[in-house]
């Protein structure tokens, strides 16, 4: 045999660079489900549901086009448990010439990957993925001598280089490079998702449902109803679902929460697009041809767009450019231990259980509530931020670390000391009152500042602040947040924060 070619669970694209100018005669594909990598953190059994069934799906459809693919299921009796064992048993029983991979988007994968030309005694190629919209060298030249690193003059850049929205050299559409004040609308009375589509079941999704049942029912998150998308062109029917049907209302109801709606207007297309059964590219060329068509808005579209050729890969630049060293950041020593609720759902805050339910339930839940709910309560509580990461890593669908760690870290914990976010996403009850209807249905009133039924987002937030004083007293980005705080008496200063141990002291007896 020539080549041996890996594709890991996020690499289900025809376009993937391990397998560039294959030989359908000689070469052979290797795909391989590891109790390791499902196991490292314990995914949510929806999360292993789909990827080994869209693994399952992409070998087929590879062998239908005449490749040779070795797949190891999970059950196989020779299956090794890991990634670095399947390969060192498939080099021992396919004898290979050379063995070409992709780069995976874990750092850790990656240190394993570099060991395996020496344990192996072949050559083995690492190839870049050009499945990203920006190259890591790109991404280092763009970073070169910046005292910041913002996302939005990335994204422009990103814009520039691809072309979108542009009216001209230098002119983005509409006259704005961004339209984030226009993606704020609080929900109205009786805001609701329009219905999703779901996708029949395979023979291939009933396998590995029942096999997902068998070995992973103890992992947090039911499996049961599974509507999920398993190939490429289910996942386009949900992209085309979502142009038509969702995009026009995306920019309006991006930050609203509402209670009872896990998706509202989101596009629910992250775990396909990471997993590699869509690509970034088509999909913000079909939000731009929606907007050249008159079907969506300019605030929507711009939105929409920004996500994906900015944040998404301004996040994947920071991760592999920061990488190891980011990963071990602790900006704020933040160290209590992740309660239980993270867990069971089991508390008092209607917002926070809310949250945790929908992440239970569908191993989803929408950017706000990821921010500015339960990342919101990690970063105001002071909770260990490794706890917290492997948390986001485990529960969440699309979860992968190149992604997962800069927006939980960086983004909602302020745990890089600034790198991503200029100001810390603190915010009291007032802002979750405002962009949801959570607080009507909930014990704790978010008017109230101290006492029994005083909101615990109110008085964590100003604790938060004050304890942190010495980072965020000379942010310009705050200029009235300590002045606020400054201008309470001193006997409401000490209420304020003796309530704040109060709701730290529940939390830790579990009764928040
Ligand atoms: P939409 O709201 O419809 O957005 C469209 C697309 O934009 C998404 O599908 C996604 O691909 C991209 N996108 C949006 N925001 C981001 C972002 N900040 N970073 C990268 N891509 C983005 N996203 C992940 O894909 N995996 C994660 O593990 C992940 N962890 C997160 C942890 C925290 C604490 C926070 C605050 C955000 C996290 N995000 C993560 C980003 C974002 O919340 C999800 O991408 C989004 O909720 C996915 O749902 P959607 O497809 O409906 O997104
Ligand atoms: C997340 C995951 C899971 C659950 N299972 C597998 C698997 O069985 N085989 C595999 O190749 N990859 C899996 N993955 C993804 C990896 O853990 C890892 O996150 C990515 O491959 C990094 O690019
Ligand atoms: Fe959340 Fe506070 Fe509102 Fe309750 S009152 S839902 S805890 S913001």
């Amino acid at each position: 045999m020539q080549a041996l070619r890996l594709i890991l669970a996020d690499q289900l694209s025809p376009a993937i660079t391990s397998l560039d100018e294959i030989d359908r005669e000689k070469d052979i594909v290797l795909m391989c489900e590891v109790m390791e990598e499902a196991t490292y953190v314990k995914h949510h059994p929806k999360k292993i549901a789909f990827l080994f069934s869209a693994m399952r799906h992409f070998a087929a459809g590879l062998r239908r086009q005449g490749i040779t693919v070795h797949y190891v299921k999970l059950d196989d009796s020779a299956n090794t448990g890991g990634l670095d064992g399947e390969i060192k048993r498939a080099v021992a029983e396919l004898n290979p010439e050379k063995l070409l991979l992709t780069e995976p988007g874990e750092y850790r994968v990656l240190a394993m990957m570099k060991q395996w030309q020496q344990a192996l005694g072949i050559p083995v190629q690492i190839r870049a993925d050009t499945r990203f919209l920006a190259s890591h060298e790109e991404f280092a030249v763009w970073a070169r001598g910046k005292a910041q690193l913002r996302m939005e003059f990335f994204y422009s850049e990103m814009r520039k280089k691809y072309g979108i929205l542009m009216d001209a050299p230098g002119k983005p559409t509409g006259g704005e490079w961004n339209y984030d004040k226009e993606n704020r609308k609080p929900p109205k009375t009786g805001l609701a998702s329009p219905k999703r589509i779901s996708h029949k079941k395979s023979t291939i999704t009933n396998e590995v449902l029942a096999l997902v049942q068998d070995r992973f029912s103890h992992h947090f998150g039911t499996l049961k109803p599974f509507h999920y998308a398993v190939t490429r062109d289910e996942a386009l029917m949900e992209l085309e679902h979502f142009i038509h049907q969702l995009l026009p209302n995306f920019g309006d109801y991006q930050d609203a929460m509402v209670a009872g709606e896990p998706y509202l207007y989101h596009s629910l297309l992250s775990s396909y697009l990471n997993a590699g059964l869509l690509l970034p590219l088509e999909m913000c060329r079909m939000a731009e041809a929606a907007y050249h068509a008159g079907k969506a808005p300019i605030n929507a579209v711009e939105g929409f767009i920004r996500q994906i050729l900015g944040w998404r890969e301004y996040i994947r630049g920071i991760y592999w450019h920061f990488m190891p060293e980011y990963g071990e950041r602790n900006a704020l020593q933040a160290t209590r231990p992740l309660p239980e609720f993270y867990w069971t759902t089991q508390t008092v805050m209607f917002c926070v259980a809310e949250a945790i339910r929908h992440t239970r339930d569908h191993a989803y839940s929408h950017h706000i509530q990821r921010l500015m709910i339960t990342g919101n309560f990690a970063l105001l509580a002071g909770l260990d931020v490794k706890q917290v990461q492997k948390w986001y890593l485990e529960v969440y669908s699309d979860a992968y670390e190149w992604v997962e760690m800069p927006n939980t870290l960086g983004m909602a914990l302020y745990g890089d000391g600034g790198l991503i976010a200029s100001k810390p996403y603190a915010a009291s009850g007032k802002y979750i009152h405002r962009m949801s209807n959570y607080c009507a249905k909930c014990s704790y009133d978010p008017d109230i500042m101290t006492g029994e039924r005083a909101c615990p987002f109110n008085a964590l937030y100003w604790d938060f602040l004050v304890r942190n004083e010495d980072q965020f007293r000379r942010n310009q980005r705050m200029p009235y947040v300590f002045s606020t705080w400054d201008k309470f008496a001193p006997e409401k200063q000490l209420a304020i924060r003796q309530q704040a141990q109060i709701h730290l002291q529940k939390m830790a007896e579990g009764s928040l």
